[in-house]
């Protein structure tokens, strides 16, 4: 199964992000935009991709190790930003070593039960709003969001998320998110 392991800000962080959202929908290309959905919204700290079931068991022993070493840390959701032309993103401000710090454990967690984690991606906190492939000029969403600044929350949990990728040529679908794994931060 296709999995990632993420954070997900409380309802109430994200409905303030909603707000700021809106806003977004009235600027040229909006609707041009594949927006995330808001039921969606989420961190992700590592992207393992197909893992085998066998390799299951494993992978969560260590990532419950992997949340038990980590104490809960503050984040924010803060501004936003953009990978090239590409994707619309919120950042994040407050305790970013710690997300780091558990993104690399979750990389080494999975890294450690066999999943090959070939991506050598550097670790950008980001949470996903949007992606374009149609030329949208993006700077008009990263300079709206530029004032966004959520209320903090304490980060207290990691999750193991399924992605069920949408059948191919079925315009408008986005991937379905399952939560098959949850681990509380500390403990
Ligand atoms: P994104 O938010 O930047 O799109 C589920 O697909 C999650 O894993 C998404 O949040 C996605 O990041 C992230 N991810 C990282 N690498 C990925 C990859 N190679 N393919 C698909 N998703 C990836």
């Amino acid at each position: 199964m296709r999995l990632f392991v993420a954070v997900l800000p409380p309802a109430a962080r994200l409905a303030e992000l909603g707000v700021a959202v809106d806003e977004l929908h009235t600027l040229p290309g909006a609707d041009r935009l594949r927006w995330a959905g808001r039921d969606d919204w989420h961190l992700t700290l590592a992207f393992l991709g197909e893992v085998a079931e066998d390799v299951l068991p494993d992978l969560h022993a260590r990532l419950a190790r992997a949340a038990h070493r980590t104490p809960p840390f503050g984040l924010r959701l803060h501004a936003g930003g953009r990978f090239g032309d590409r994707v619309l993103w919120a950042g994040v401000a407050g305790t970013t070593d710690a997300l780091r710090l558990l993104a690399e454990r979750a990389d080494a967690a999975a890294r450690r039960a066999g999943v090959p984690m070939d991506e050598h991606r550097r670790y950008h906190p980001h949470l996903t709003l949007a992606r374009s492939r149609a030329g949208v000029d993006l700077h008009p969403y990263v300079e709206s969001l530029a004032g966004f600044e959520g209320a903090g929350w304490e980060v207290g949990e990691v999750l193991l998320v399924r992605s069920r990728l949408p059948v191919a040529g079925v315009p408008g679908e986005t991937p379905r998110y399952e939560v098959v794994g949850r681990w509380g931060l500390g403990v």
